[in-house]
């Protein structure tokens, strides 16, 4: 055990933690792993998001500082946006199109719709996901950019404020670039050095991800309960699956044809970053991981990592945008089939657009903006319940596999920028890092 690669370890926890999983259910024994198991799960992810913030921070103002020249960041940001908004709508369309050809939605039995309804349509994580998207609902056409600025950053920093925390980030970072590199080495080496720190936590953490990951995964397990109406949603899952695969077939032709690095290479040095993102459900919480990866192994200068990877975290989640064009067309061609018009589905693909933009990076945040897709093409309001019970039921496996493409989605962009600016390296790092593991 000692002597395999991380993500390998990783795997075998995976495995293991599913086939407790089950075996717990088999022996109605849920309450054990509730109880004994899971909260090592949450102990991990509580460590992973413990260094997120303190991570964007340091990497983001040691990256903007290194820059040296203000024009980089202008440069370096315009790609970057404007990749992650071409590669968001490219999820979108594949998303449609793999929905409106398939029709999962279409002629679902009425017995099904109603047992479904009855199970889930007051169910807490239903009703909480309509009480969070009408909160979003009510703020005013502008809130999404006043919230960017935070007034109080110990605040932002505590509320895991991703966006306010680079908004902050950038401006410190900026503002180190103006006072000249005399006058700002002592606060620059402060972040250097707590970049570096954060970097061996990340390491620290990550020897008991196999043992998290089992806690992870059998506490997933042991909420499957009803495997008939998951068997009724199987269509509409793997809807949703092949088009997170042809997404991840397309970001590895993105990578072979812009950077020239083997897929495969990226795949394997990535994969303990999309195995966790797969465990946690949550970009955020792997962040840590994907930005060790991504500089460690791939080989992103530390300049364009410390930027692209946080922002994109935030903002580009092609997973969820795909699986958002998906699930919405899904539960019209269910419960509103009336409303199946090209127009209603342009409109679709842009407020998918922003409601990926808008997702948090947090498990379910995707199933949240879902409502804000659906009542921007006028979803009759009083079907909403229904219509997030409709997906409920398979929404957490759907969570998983859309983090790993929204995970892999911000690494290749990160390699993208990074060839574009002479800044992919190279990395004669990885096999000390692979050391740091073994120990
Ligand atoms: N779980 C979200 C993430 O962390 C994605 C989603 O909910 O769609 O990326």
């Amino acid at each position: 055990m000692k002597k395999l690669a991380l993500h390998w370890k990783i795997i075998i926890g995976m495995i293991l933690g599913i086939i407790f999983g089950f075996i717990m259910n088999s022996m109605s024994n849920q309450q054990f792993v509730t109880d004994w198991i899971a909260p090592f799960g949450k102990i991990f992810i509580n460590l992973l998001k413990l260094i997120a913030v303190p991570l964007i921070l340091a990497s983001l103002i040691k990256g903007i500082s290194d820059l040296k020249d203000i024009s980089k960041i202008k440069s370096m940001g315009l790609r970057t946006i404007a990749i992650y908004v071409g590669t968001t709508l490219i999820a979108i369309v594949i998303g449609l199109t793999i929905v409106n050809v398939v029709k999962p939605g279409a002629g679902m039995p009425e017995a099904t719709i109603e047992k479904i309804k009855l199970k889930y349509e007051n169910d807490a994580g239903v009703t909480d996901k309509l009480e969070k998207a009408s909160a979003q609902q009510n703020a005013g056409p502008l809130q999404a950019l006043v919230d960017i600025f935070p007034s109080n950053i110990f605040k932002a920093m505590g509320e895991a404020k991703m966006l306010q925390v680079i908004c902050f980030a950038l401006f410190v970072g900026i503002s180190l670039l103006l006072i000249g590199e005399k006058k700002a080495k002592p606060m620059v080496d402060i972040f250097d050095s707590l970049n570096e720190v954060i970097m061996k936590m990340v390491d620290l953490i990550m020897l008991f991800a196999p043992y998290a990951v089992f806690a992870l995964m059998a506490n997933v397990i042991i909420a499957f309960d009803d495997t008939e109406i998951l068997l009724k949603l199987v269509q509409y899952a793997l809807c949703v699956v092949v088009g997170l695969v042809l997404m991840i077939g397309f970001y590895l032709l993105l990578i072979t044809l812009v950077t020239k690095k083997s897929p495969l290479w990226f795949l394997k040095n990535m994969s303990p970053a999309q195995l966790l993102a797969f465990s946690t459900s949550s970009s955020a919480a792997t962040l840590p991981v994907t930005m060790e990866r991504v500089e460690e192994h791939i080989g992103v200068d530390k300049e364009v990592s410390g930027f692209v990877l946080p922002v994109g975290a935030t903002v580009n989640m092609d997973g969820t945008s795909l699986y958002q064009g998906i699930a919405a067309v899904f539960i019209m061609q269910v419960i509103w089939p009336e409303g199946l018009t090209f127009t209603n589905q342009v409109v679709i693909v842009l407020t998918a657009l922003l409601a990926s933009i808008g997702s948090a990076a947090v498990p379910s945040a995707g199933m949240v903006m879902l409502v804000i897709v659906l009542e921007s093409v006028g979803f009759p309001a009083e079907l909403l319940p229904i219509g997030l019970a409709l997906i409920f039921a398979v929404d957490r496996p759907l969570d998983m596999c859309r983090t790993v493409v929204n995970v892999t989605g911000d690494a290749t962009v990160s390699m993208i920028v990074a060839k574009s600016l002479g800044k992919l390296h190279d990395n004669p790092k990885a096999k000390e890092w692979d050391d740091n593991y073994e120990t």
